[in-house]
């Protein structure tokens, strides 16, 4: 049977470090049949996860890299070839979108992701390569913020559009108690993660219902940039989305505004999803909400709006550079 064709080819998603292998681990990637490759250079962080389809370890002594970025980016190099053989035989399809995530402070993520962006870049010039990157708590202190912002920096200089997701905003947005074990604070701030994630992902290589597209060329003029924002808000019913829901969309932002300061105007997407169809009057609503609140700022407003077949309506904004009230 022919494949369907579908709107976008996400055929990997790799991620680096040890939280970054654990959110990739909850990333549901099937409605996509996205590829999980996972880098690390400790083997034993490896073999602790769960649900990915490749496990690379890089290094020679693949025993972490002990809060080292030098050695963290020095392991990921001598391992980089094995990633790109693994990455080109199972991107039997051009990748048009290549998703990497990144748990930043420690050694590993932070060592290895400009150079992870740097390579992804070279050997795919016409893909678009987006970095989720995490920042840590406050309460890790100043020395693993400042490992993670320098690491960021470099992202930076490679070009790579960046998604800054902080987990202390997480926190703070979330209502976690900073009582709760760590682990199962990760839990919940990665399933708010991987729900993002999923369905970008899903609406981005849908096959059915889809109302307003966008086509190549708008996702390379949209999403290449320095620093994109992602939020998802879910009503319970499709009628309960109004000019509002833009306001509801970026108080759940989880972008590590600190970062956000020292970088140019970030675009944003926000995800709005409710089941039922939409109205033309609500996108009237949306895009007049839009005109009024960011027309200064705004230089692009492109809808990809979806109507799944297997639930609700899966309404994306993808909108221009803009300053954000947050
Ligand atoms: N949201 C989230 N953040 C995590 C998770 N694990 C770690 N982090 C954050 O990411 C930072 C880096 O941690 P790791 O991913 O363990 O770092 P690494 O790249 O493996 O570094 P080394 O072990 O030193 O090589 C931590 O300081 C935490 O702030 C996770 O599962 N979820
Ligand atoms: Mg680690």
């Amino acid at each position: 049977m022919k494949k369907k064709e579908t709107l976008f080819n996400i055929p990997v998603v790799v991620a680096v470090g040890s939280g970054g292998g654990r959110i990739l681990s909850s990333l549901n990637t099937k409605s996509f049949n996205g590829y999980k490759i996972a880098v690390n250079n400790s083997v034993r962080d490896l073999a602790l996860l769960r649900n990915v389809d490749s496990k690379i370890c890089v290094g020679n002594d693949q025993g972490g890299s002990g809060m080292n970025v030098e050695k963290g980016r020095r392991d990921f190099l001598q391992g980089a070839s094995q990633v790109l053989r693994v990455m080109k035989t199972e991107c039997r399809t051009k990748p048009d979108i290549i998703p990497v995530i990144a748990t930043l402070g420690h050694g590993f993520a932070s060592g290895s992701i400009p150079e992870m962006l740097r390579i992804l870049k070279r050997t795919y010039p016409d893909s678009v390569t987006l970095a989720w990157c995490i920042t840590p708590f406050d309460l890790q202190g100043k020395e693993i913020r400042g490992r993670a912002y320098e690491s960021l920096r470099k992202c930076r200089e490679v070009g790579a559009t960046i998604t800054p997701i902080s987990n202390q905003v997480a926190i703070n947005k979330l209502g976690l108690s900073q009582r709760m074990p760590l682990g199962q604070l990760y839990q919940t701030i990665n399933r708010e993660i991987t729900d993002i994630l999923s369905d970008l992902f899903e609406a981005f290589t849908t096959t059915e219902g889809i109302i307003e597209s966008l086509d190549r060329n708008d996702l390379k003029q949209i999403w290449v940039g320095e620093s994109a924002l992602i939020s998802r808000v879910t009503y319970p019913d499709a009628s309960s989305i109004n000019g509002g829901s833009l306001k509801d969309a970026e108080q759940r932002l989880l972008v590590d505004v600190n970062y956000l300061e020292g970088a140019e105007q970030p675009t944003a997407t926000y995800i709005i999803d409710g089941p039922g169809e939409i109205t033309v009057d609500q996108m009237t609503e949306l895009s007049s909400s839009l005109i009024a609140d960011y027309k200064a700022d705004m230089t692009y407003f492109k809808p990809l709006i979806i109507q799944r077949k297997r639930q609700n309506t899966s309404f994306i904004l993808i909108r221009g550079k803009m300053r954000l009230g947050i």
